[in-house]
């Protein structure tokens, strides 16, 4: 039994959705932001970094989204998350979910959260140059899947979970990845996936999912 720290709209609703999506049992902590309920001394010894997600996986706490989505792939390798150790789609399978988590994510921290890396200065300027490097990676997935239907190999993976939901936050921003038309064909048909939907109502979401 996993036991999910998440907040609605968030990292955490990946992990969710990937719960939902493997069908197994999981408990669900829903952390109120604007409480602080992710800033408690309780939930900082589970997550220094005061963030979601965390998955309590056989008692102790793990964190960061992209590596929850590996983790539960390798431990639930019947659906066929992630191809496995020696395939040879390993290799892009691995290239993609680093570069999504440390080369284009951090830009989407930087976009929501400005005053980290200006120190309350230059507000405007972080969030140009974040959408710009957020522009360039959209463009990027883009180009890749112009004649692929995912992004990895044949087969729905982590890879295309974590691209969505990168996706999904950028519902509001200037340019939508939307707005590429090969990120909105493979958004469209990832858009119909039951969990996904389902997330979307376990979580109070209405915006994005239909469109
Ligand atoms: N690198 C972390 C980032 C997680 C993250 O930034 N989570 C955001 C929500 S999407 C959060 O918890 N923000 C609250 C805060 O920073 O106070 C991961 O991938 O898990």
């Amino acid at each position: 039994m996993y036991t999910l720290y998440g907040s609605p709209s968030t990292a955490g609703t990946a992990i969710h959705w990937m719960l939902l999506e493997l069908g197994v049992p999981f408990a669900l902590q829903m952390l109120d932001f604007d409480k602080g309920e992710h800033k408690t001394p309780e939930y900082l010894a589970l997550n220094p970094d005061g963030v979601v997600p965390t998955l309590i996986v056989d008692g102790l706490p793990v964190t960061q989204m992209a590596a929850l989505l590996t983790l539960l792939a390798e431990r639930h390798p019947e659906a066929n998350f992630a191809p496995p150790v020696g395939s040879p789609e390993r290799a892009a399978y691995l290239s993609w979910s680093f570069w999504l988590a440390n080369s284009f994510q951090p830009h989407f921290r930087a976009w929501f959260y400005p005053h980290e890396p200006a120190g309350g200065e230059a507000l405007v300027a972080v969030q140009a140059a974040a959408r710009a490097k957020i522009e360039e990676g959209l463009a990027r997935l883009d180009a890749h899947l112009a004649d692929r239907d995912v992004i990895v190999g044949d087969g729905f993976t982590t890879v295309d979970l974590l691209t969505t939901i990168l996706c999904r936050w950028t519902r509001n921003m200037p340019k939508p990845a939307t707005t590429w038309p090969n990120l909105k064909r493979y958004l469209d048909r990832v858009r119909q996936r039951p969990a996904l939907i389902e997330v979307h109502a376990r979580e109070g979401l209405t915006d994005w999912i239909r469109g």
